[in-house]
């Protein structure tokens, strides 16, 4: 079904050499109420800037598979249980780069608070959300829809909340009122699990405990808070297209709703939402220093005619002037003459050039590091 929506598409875009996408695209842009906007304004089709079924790739979905789920309850204070769950990351960073966590720390009142957060600002009317859209990469809390919009050949059928929360956070004041109080009690316990996660990848590894939550370049923290409305024509777009993260770790809260994908072995693999657990994957730069021996893979997003469905992913990564210029290469501590390099040194900054001038869809931002 959708191979045939696919050649359809193909063979409407082809004939018509009348259509102008920046245009349409600019004039999207331009509503600064992003993809929610167009569903406020009653069509029943999609714009065809969205259109992806000529991009995205369709390969076979697998149902028997599913990311492993692990379990950190009392790992601090049980050395057999944090063996175990060391154990657990360090297959599930090497076969997957995907995996849930339970048990985490974080009360599940404050995950739900977070979902329904995230939801009140995308809710609200559009004039108090246009106040806050911008593509101002200095701005630390900005609306925008697929940030992007006009390096990707398909937009996304989705919008998103960001806030930039450290290494310099921005002040109370400048989070929009609905979703305050959360976003800075979520930040301060996601960061938390994060350097919890960062420790037992160091051991792991091999590594003293506090190796990776002590690199600079990887001391940040980002959340996008997306919002993907229902769709009307859900076989047509994505809701977040295929890509690879570039970061370091990506902790992601999911609602109930699904739709989350990780391509495994060359099949997609649903991320079933477990109420109260975390996802956790591998950034572009984790595999680096790893030497290829954690995998930072494939995802995306399918969009619904069921909606909205909300997720917050939170990116571990100094985007700061000095966190971007520090040079990040393969841990020396894990090379040998079997183990040789196969990336270079290189900077977030260079990373991040190549990542966001190729656009959210296409190939890893690895390959251009790769010795
Ligand atoms: O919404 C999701 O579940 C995934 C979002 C994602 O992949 C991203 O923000 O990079």
């Amino acid at each position: 079904m959708v191979a045939s929506a696919s050649n359809q598409l193909e063979l409407e875009t082809d004939k018509d050499s009348t259509y102008d996408r920046i245009a349409e695209v600019k004039a999207f842009d331009e509503t600064k109420v992003g993809v929610r906007g167009i569903l406020e304004s009653g069509v029943t089709k999609i714009p065809r800037m969205f259109y992806s079924a000529k991009v995205e790739d369709y390969t076979e979905t697998s149902a028997k598979l599913s990311i492993p789920i692990i379990d950190l309850q009392d790992i601090d204070t049980n050395s057999s249980l944090r063996v175990e769950a060391v154990d657990k990351i360090r297959s599930a960073s090497k076969e997957w780069g995907f995996f849930q966590v339970v048990n985490h720390g974080i009360g599940v009142e404050v995950l739900d608070e977070m979902i329904c957060g995230v939801r009140r600002f995308h809710e609200q009317d559009g004039e108090v959300r246009k106040e806050f859209y911008s593509r101002d990469n200095n701005k630390k809390v900005r609306y925008v829809s697929n940030g992007s919009l006009f390096q990707d050949s398909a937009a996304n059928w989705r919008d998103t909340i960001s806030f930039f929360m450290s290494p310099d956070p921005p002040s109370p004041e400048e989070i929009p009122a609905v979703c305050r109080d959360i976003v800075i009690e979520y930040s301060e316990k996601v960061r938390a699990l994060g350097f919890t996660i960062f420790e037992l990848m160091s051991e792991a590894l091999g590594l003293h405990s506090s190796y990776l939550k002590e690199l600079e370049p990887a001391d940040g923290q980002f959340h996008l808070c997306h919002y993907y409305p229902p769709c009307p024509e859900p076989e047509l777009t994505m809701g977040t297209s295929k890509h690879a993260d570039s970061n370091f770790l990506t902790i992601l809260l999911q609602d109930r709703m699904g739709g989350l994908q990780v391509l495994h072995e060359n099949q997609w693999v649903d991320v079933h939402p477990v109420h109260g657990s975390l996802v956790v994957n591998i950034g572009d730069f984790l595999q680096l220093l790893t030497n290829d021996m954690f995998v930072s893979v494939y995802h995306r997003v399918l969009s619904r005619h069921t909606g909205p469905r909300i997720s917050v992913a939170s990116f571990f990564f100094n985007i700061s002037p000095q966190g971007k210029s520090m040079v990040v290469g393969p841990i020396k501590e894990l090379l040998s003459e079997d183990n040789p390099p196969v990336y270079r040194d290189t900077t977030v900054k260079d990373v991040l050039a190549h990542y966001f001038g190729k656009g959210l869809h296409g190939t890893s931002a690895l390959t251009s590091f790769r010795l």
